[in-house]
């Protein structure tokens, strides 16, 4: 892969420290650039005094770091340019975890003069290196932020080049249909009925096909990386927080007879089967009764309206009333799925009506006591997440705003360029080429080969520093 322009000092010598704050067994401290084995000599004293630039790549030493004392005990490893995370020299010292020897190696390898590191800095230099891609190096931080193993295993996948492969293909038939196009500008006044037009929309279709399939997927994609925001709510004891607990497979949240126990909105993550899921279990909104009610009150509806899913309890001991009538209301226009509650009672709410006045068939008569048809619960909102589709986790994932509205302009032009063709002799060369150049500009910012320099600092601005 060839080496991308830089925006900025990639000559300096950049150090960071690479773990977590706080305290642990080890912390790192990372240096990357032309000067890092210098930096390394200067402050490193191996057992057998031998300089760090005379290490062999990959290889691991144990020392000393020290000025005019001893700092740190430490374990050294080089890796060479240009076989290492950069592309550059990398050193990595791994030091005790403490905060201050880490700040004190830090600081002695920052006097020798290499420079704080920026936020996603090392990736960004492995990607103006060529070593990855966009898309992959975007993939760096999808693996470290991954909530479920199969997150993971699709962020793992994109930085393996899964996704980047794919575009790579598309957009190289897209370049060539273009160069037939071009080629035909050059030669003829004629209109584009010259080329092998019959060939060139079998093209096109085909990879418009393909771009549909990847941004039709995005949303499970974007849904897997990211989770869902599912929301509990119902009027007071309906058993919000019983559901909120039996879902958490703990007792998080206090239950008990009185109405208006829950007075502030809880959230909580789970893994339902591979999805991240934020579960809020919400102050019941009714009138309130005092002003820290009023507060709960005003976030349940915060959430509501941030909401992908609200799980709306009811009772069925008790027959419908104007406080469901009110939470019908405030969440009109969400996905929703009943659950209709102690169902171990006399029964008193007429559920054909409920289907009816809420517009859904998806209700789910339940007893959170007796745990009765809990699954049912989780598999409504599986079902509700997934469409009814069944997920398939080895498919490539655009898991990424950017990437999808990317793939959006792309396909647009596409299916312009497609129209007009169709539209036989009107056609001109110069119309279909420019835009067939934008939709390959537009797959070419996903990799990263044409994007804008705000953009990269954006993304790598997501980073934490040592990464
Ligand atoms: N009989 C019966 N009682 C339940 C059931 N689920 C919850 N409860 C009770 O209803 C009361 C209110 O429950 P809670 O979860 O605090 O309701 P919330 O106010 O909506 O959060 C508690 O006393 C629970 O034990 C059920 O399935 N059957
Ligand atoms: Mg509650």
């Amino acid at each position: 892969m060839r080496k991308r322009k830089s925006s900025h000092n990639a000559d300096d010598t950049i150090v960071a420290i690479s773990t977590p704050v706080g305290e642990g067994g080890i912390g790192i401290v990372r240096l990357s650039g032309k000067a890092a084995l210098q930096v390394a000599d200067k402050i490193f004293v191996s057992k057998d005094r031998i300089k760090p630039s005379k290490f062999k790549t990959y290889t691991t030493h144990y020392g000393h770091i020290r000025r005019d004392e001893v700092i740190d005990e430490v374990i050294l490893t080089v890796m060479r340019a240009p076989r290492s995370y950069t592309k550059e020299d990398v050193v990595e010292i791994n030091c005790h975890g403490g905060i201050v020897c880490l700040r004190k190696v830090l600081d002695l390898v920052l006097a020798m003069g290499a420079r704080l590191a920026l936020p996603g800095e090392f990736t960004k230099r492995a990607f103006l290196n060529g070593r990855i891609d966009l898309a992959q190096a975007e993939a760096v931080l999808d693996v470290i932020r991954s909530k479920t193993e199969s997150s993971m295993r699709v962020a793992l996948g994109q930085l393996e080049g899964g996704l980047s492969r794919k575009i790579k293909g598309l957009r190289e038939v897209l370049l060539d249909v273009l160069g037939e196009i071009e080629a035909r500008i050059d030669f003829s006044e004629e209109d584009i009925e010259l080329a092998p037009k019959q060939s060139i929309l079998e093209k096109l279709e085909k990879i418009s096909t393909e771009i549909k399939k990847l941004i039709e997927n995005a949303e499970n994609g974007i849904i897997l990386k990211e989770g869902i925001l599912c929301v509990i709510c119902g009027k007071p004891n309906v058993g919000k927080s019983s559901l909120m607990n039996i879902l958490l497979r703990r007792n998080r949240v206090i239950v008990t007879p009185v109405p208006g126990t829950t007075r502030d909105a809880i959230e909580e993550e789970i893994n339902l089967k591979g999805i991240p899921v934020r579960v809020v279990d919400t102050a019941g909104i009714r009138q309130a009764r005092d002003v820290v009610e009023v507060h709960g009150i005003r976030k349940s509806r915060s959430y509501i309206k941030r909401a992908d899913l609200i799980l709306f309890m009811l009772d069925l001991n008790k027959r419908w009333s104007k406080a469901d009538k009110d939470i019908l209301n405030a969440i009109k226009g969400k996905k929703i799925i009943i659950v209709a509650n102690k169902s171990d009672l006399k029964r008193n709410l007429d559920v054909e009506m409920v289907k009816k006045v809420t517009k859904t068939n998806e209700l789910i008569e339940a007893s959170l006591r007796r745990k009765k048809n809990m699954e049912k619960v989780e598999e409504a909102i599986l079902r509700n997440i997934w469409h009814g589709k069944v997920l398939q986790p080895e498919a490539t994932f655009v898991t990424n705003l950017r990437h999808r509205k990317d793939l959006e302009h792309a396909d647009n032009r596409i299916k312009k360029t497609i129209a007009t063709l169709d539209k036989g002799r009107s056609a001109s060369p110069e119309i279909v080429a420019s835009d067939l150049r934008e939709a390959a500009f537009s797959l070419g910012s996903i990799l990263g080969d044409t994007v804008e320099p705000d953009i990269l600092n954006r993304i790598f601005s997501k980073f934490c520093i040592g990464k």
